[in-house]
């Protein structure tokens, strides 16, 4: 196969997952497009990882237009664990590094401001770049200054001339690159851009999903074309390496995103390096993240994840049980594509982003409802696509479950979620039905 590393540019790149041709992920489907017969493109989904530099990316690289700025409706703001995870964030950075208004903070990716909200709160002076035009819109309804563009050294270099009303020659304190270098498709040159942005005793964190947990948990469906790369530690110092920057601390969080770490870079040489560091590369090192075995064996472990989920829902479909699910996700697309679900098997999917509310799930044409109206309709089992927010879904519809309702939660193993395993009954609590 010919296709270079999207970091390090080797041709020694393994294939270990064929996930076929799957839709845009974020690409909900209106009644319009219905009406007019446009549905979303659909284009091969394989991931290599690259037996140099240990970076697992995808084949496919999907025109960035056509993912982030023709279609992108994922807003942080609906999710609150994900704003309460942003304030504390804030809080740590203005403690930890001591910034005051004084200071400057950029965010990369800012989405609809719901990180630098807490900065601004605070005096602090920020600017974020949002390609998405929803998201920028919110962040700017925010009062959050926000350059509509795609971050890479091109415009890093324009912004220090004054472009884009950046405070010319202001380099930043903290740079905020957190759930973003799985979408960046030129790495380097994403790379390259934070280095030359950051203050030379600046700060830049990068969080994002952590390889390790995809493999333990077989979290097969965050694979999708949006993210062209996924990350172990391994990866991300070897990527930092080559513009000057280290990873100087790491750090896991176990709740957002099905697990996640938080590398903090500096620039290389200049500052002491946490011995996490070192933990957290022989870890990985132990769970297999730097050698190609242990990918080839997740095939097997997704292929066999798929017919237990088969499974359970065709056992609750012979009950004659009516099933809908919850969380019209990125994620939810690769699931329910994968699986071969349809309207058909699932009637609704709820969720509190009204930006989706009225559309469809693309491929499988699940239709998207206000997850209000999850209790009213009753339905006897909700698979939940958002599993990352499993917890937190549950607590809120509480009264869906007193109702008898019940939840499946198909990551990492198809399990049953009802009143009386909430309330710590496990004597009811089940993997299989
Ligand atoms: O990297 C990405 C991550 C961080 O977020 C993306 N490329 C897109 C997105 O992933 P996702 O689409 O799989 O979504 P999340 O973050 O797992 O879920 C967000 C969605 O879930 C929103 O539409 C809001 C919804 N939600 C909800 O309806 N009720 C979320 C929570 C917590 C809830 O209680």
């Amino acid at each position: 196969m010919s296709y270079a590393c999207r970091s390090c540019g080797s041709s020694h790149v393994v294939e270990f997952l064929d996930l076929g041709s799957m839709p845009i992920a974020s690409c909900l489907v209106t009644d319009e497009d219905g009406r007019a017969g446009i549905l979303p493109r659909a284009y091969p989904l394989k991931a290599v990882f690259c037996s140099d530099c240990t970076l697992v990316s995808i084949t496919e690289t999907v025109d960035a237009k056509e993912l982030f700025i023709d279609n992108y409706n994922y807003y942080a703001s609906f999710s609150p664990s994900v704003v309460r995870h942003a304030e504390h964030y804030a809080e740590e950075m203005v403690a930890g590094l001591g910034l005051d208004p004084r200071a400057f903070v950029v965010e990369l990716a800012s989405n609809d401001g719901y990180q630098l909200q807490f900065f601004r709160q605070r005096g602090i002076p920020c600017v974020g770049f949002e390609p998405s035009p929803g998201p920028a819109r919110a962040a700017r309804e925010k009062s959050i200054d926000t350059i509509p563009e795609f971050f890479g050294l091109e415009l890093a270099r324009a912004c220090l001339a004054g472009a884009h009303g950046y405070p010319r020659g202001r380099h930043a304190d903290l740079i905020i690159a957190n759930n973003v270098l799985a979408h960046v498709r030129d790495l380097n040159d994403f790379l390259a851009g934070v280095s030359l942005l950051l203050d030379d005793d600046g700060t830049a964190t990068f969080e994002n999903p952590w390889l390790k947990l995809l493999l333990d948990e077989t979290q097969f469906d965050t694979i999708y074309h949006e993210h062209v790369c996924y990350f172990s530690t391994h990866a991300v110092q070897a990527a930092c390496a080559r513009h000057h920057l280290e990873v100087t601390d790491v750090r896991y969080f176990d709740k957002l995103h099905g697990g996640m770490l938080r590398w903090t870079v500096r620039r290389q040489g200049r500052h002491s390096v946490s011995p996490a560091v070192a933990e957290i590369l022989r870890e990985e090192q132990r769970a297999g993240l730097t050698t190609d075995r242990r990918f080839l064996e997740f095939g097997d472990s997704v292929a066999q994840l798929k017919n237990e989920l088969l499974a359970q829902l065709a056992s609750i479909q012979r009950q004659g049980k009516r099933l809908a699910a919850y969380g019209a996700v990125a994620k939810g697309a690769t699931l329910t594509n994968y699986l071969g679900l349809t309207a058909h098997d699932v009637r609704k999917v709820y969720d509190r982003n009204t930006n989706k509310v009225g559309a469809y799930l693309p491929g499988s044409l699940i239709p998207v409802a206000h997850a209000d109206d999850l209790a009213g309709d009753a339905p006897d089992v909700v698979l939940i696509l958002a599993w990352n927010f499993a917890d937190e879904i549950v607590a809120q519809q509480r009264p869906y479950l007193e109702n008898g309702g019940c939840f499946l939660v198909p990551i990492p193993r198809p399990k049953l979620i009802n009143l009386s395993t909430v309330n710590g009954d496990s004597s009811h609590s089940s993997e299989e039905s």
